[in-house]
């Protein structure tokens, strides 16, 4: 046995007898056994981790032994219910995989006013077929800013205005019973300088000061510096921030109120470790793992995406499947491609965000062609098996154009100016475009800029409603309904932006209100407008055709196993405006086609037979039938789902 396995096995036998002389009555106990089992099964990988990032702490076994206590300790807290979760998910560990998932975000607030406001709400969300709901951060933060709740001052209260802790844990209760998994942030690269850590190392205690990363002058800082790029350039230059109570930097990836927290330090990685496991025990089905390219340090690199930044997330993944292994991690992970799939794997992420589809598919709409969406997804799309992608056309965030330059340059699209092409067009500043959007985080030197708006601002609508143009609202509604076809039905989870399903548009107060007026995110986070929801029952109306879309399109998944998990084959239509892709399982196949033109557009007949289409088939979504030895015709921004049935 190499000297580390031994090393391993030894330690896993001392810290199990020292958990079972600190807990001796439950050690008896059958649930005991599960956790035992797990601990067997996970431990070495834990070790492996922990050696590779702390193993060269003199007190690193100390470390260890508190981390194990930590995990028992919130293992037997934790309630029946989940624990019979985790069994029924250990055995079906791709649970999130299930047709059934339609996911849903929101914020508490903006959405039904607060936590008790929200269990009302919880009808209207099946009536959309929900099953999934990320609720945005929840937590205690900072009275003014707080970076729309990203800026958490403990993780263990809920914001006064939104409820209680109690109240949280009865709403997972109450969505579980209906059906729905619960979806939180984990917010863990950094805490607001309100936590009690950073009041503390404020304070002058060492020991919180280095949950930071805190340096006594700018020497460190500029070295940093010379190879990090601003994240948030608006807010403040550079990733530190002075403090002059202290007189120390203090490093600020994003606000000068987020302190980056030091992960070197085991002592802060146990204490996250008791964060996660604490939300874990309120319920949370999925925790979506905040900034997590920022999570480790290292001079000299651009400290995003780092090897060790994988350990520690690999290493909390070890910790959840031991104590809840029904709680699966979501990547939040903003990046080059390239980058956005490392975090994926069963023993990182199982699921992510899948940003580079939510850009192509804008950038899509933009060109009325669908080259670099298809080539990109083409080589892209597959990721590690056991895996997720959750498809989204926006968030709460902007939206920013992180396509690989090579895939652009491989079709002859300067990726510089596509990029600024992209942008002017949404923010409207190009004479065809039909979007309303805002520029975030404008950069004067470089010109570079992210966009924000609702997806029915950037698809069009309010200019035709406000044009009273029937032709074009008819447009706008088409493009909306396209896109979330795409992220419907070419695989993984769909997560849908609460409001887009009834055509919330840009709401511009954000400028009138002191605590928002410099996030123009806010733009798109408009207060959920319920009586507009109440046209969705008007079948005519703006709501009720886009609700009535929404609807079918969570039926087909419902209906058709290919849809919810056939394997995905990113196909040519013989046409650039056309995007195409076959969704297959042994018994089924699905032919989707997006039309990204505002034109009407034909696959032609051979290009059906080379696909191997040659018999009648079924457009589900209009709901008639199509005979491919003829060719296909499309309407304008037409999604097509073609049926075939058998082999
Ligand atoms: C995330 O986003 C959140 O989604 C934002 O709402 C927060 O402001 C931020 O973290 C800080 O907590 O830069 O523009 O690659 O790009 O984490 C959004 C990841 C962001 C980052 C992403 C970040």
């Amino acid at each position: 046995m190499p000297v580390s396995e031994l090393q391993c096995r030894i330690s896993l036998d001392r810290i199990k007898k020292r958990l079972h002389s600190r807990f001796p009555v439950e050690s008896c106990s059958p649930e005991w056994e599960g956790f035992d089992f797990r601990l067997e099964e996970n431990f070495p990988t834990l070790f492996r981790h922990l050696i590779e990032l702390y193993g060269h702490h003199f007190d690193f076994f100390y470390h260890l032994e508190k981390l194990l206590e930590t995990m028992a300790l919130k293992w037997l807290e934790r309630s029946p219910e989940l624990k019979s979760s985790d069994g029924l998910r250990e055995a079906d560990p791709s649970w999130f995989q299930s047709g059934r998932l339609i996911g849903a975000m929101a914020y508490v607030d903006l959405f039904a006013g607060d936590i008790s406001g929200l269990r009302e709400k919880i009808p209207y969300l099946q009536e959309l077929g929900i099953t999934y709901l990320h609720l945005m951060p929840l937590y205690r933060t900072p009275d003014g800013d707080d970076d729309g709740g990203y800026a958490v001052s403990s993780y263990r209260e809920v914001d006064a205005g939104l409820g209680t802790m109690e109240g949280l844990r009865e709403l997972a209760a109450e969505l579980r019973q209906h059906g729905i998994s619960l979806v939180l942030d984990f917010v863990f690269n950094h805490t607001s300088d309100e936590h009690e850590w950073a009041q503390r190392a404020r304070e002058g205690d060492e020991i919180c000061q280095d949950y930071y990363l805190m340096f006594d002058s700018r020497q460190e800082p500029d070295d940093y510096e010379r190879n990090l790029r601003p994240i948030f350039p608006d807010e403040h230059p550079g990733s530190f921030t002075y403090l002059t109570r202290i007189k120390k930097w203090v490093w600020t990836t994003f606000h000068t109120y987020q302190w980056d927290l030091n992960y070197r330090n085991p002592e802060v990685f146990n204490a996250m470790v008791e964060e996660m496991l604490f939300l874990a025990n309120v319920g949370v089905d999925v925790l979506r793992m905040d900034a997590v390219p920022f999570i480790w340090k290292q001079k000299g690199t651009s400290c995003e995406n780092l090897p060790e930044a994988h350990r520690v997330i690999e290493t909390f993944n070890a910790v959840a499947r031991i104590v809840a292994p029904s709680m699966a991690f979501k990547s939040e992970a903003i990046v080059a491609p390239d980058d956005i799939s490392s975090y994926i794997g069963t023993d990182q992420c199982q699921i992510s965000y899948n940003p580079l589809l939510m850009a192509l598919l804008w950038e899509g709409l933009a060109t009325r062609n669908a080259r670099l969406l298809r080539h990109s997804m083409q080589h892209r799309f597959a990721i590690a098996p056991g895996c997720a992608w959750v498809n989204y056309v926006r968030s709460h965030d902007d939206i920013g154009w992180g396509f690989d330059n090579r895939d652009a340059e491989q079709l002859g699209i300067n990726p510089y100016d596509h990029r600024r092409f992209l942008t002017e067009f949404f923010i409207g500043r190009h004479p065809a475009s039909f979007s309303e959007g805002e520029p975030f985080q404008e950069d004067p030197a470089t010109g570079d800029a992210r966009v924000c708006g609702t997806t029915a601002s950037l698809c069009g609508l309010g200019k035709a409603l406000a044009k009273e143009d029937p032709e074009e609202i008819e447009l706008a509604l088409r493009r909306i309904l396209l896109v979330h076809g795409v992220t419907f039905t070419i695989g993984g989870l769909p997560l849908i932006y609460l409001g887009d399903e009834i055509g919330m548009l840009n709401d511009p107060s954000y400028r009138e209100d002191m605590e928002k007026e410099g996030d123009s995110r806010w733009l798109h986070r408009p207060f959920f407008d319920w009586e507009k929801a109440e046209a969705r029952t008007q079948p005519d109306s703006v709501e009720g055709i886009l609700h009535a879309g929404f609807l079918k399109l969570a039926k087909m998944r419902l209906n058709n196993d290919a849809v919810a998990r056939g394997e995905t084959e990113i196909v040519d239509a013989g046409n650039d405006h056309v995007f195409a892709y076959f969704r297959t399982t042994p018994e089924q196949t699905v032919f989707c086609l997006a039309n990204f033109s505002d034109q009407p557009q034909i696959v032609s007949a051979p290009r059906l037979r080379q696909l191997g289409l040659r018999k009648a088939l079924v457009d589900i979504v209009a709901g008639q039938t199509i005979i491919a030895a003829k060719q296909l015709d499309l309407e304008p921004h037409q999604f097509m789902v073609l049926l075939k049935r058998g082999a």
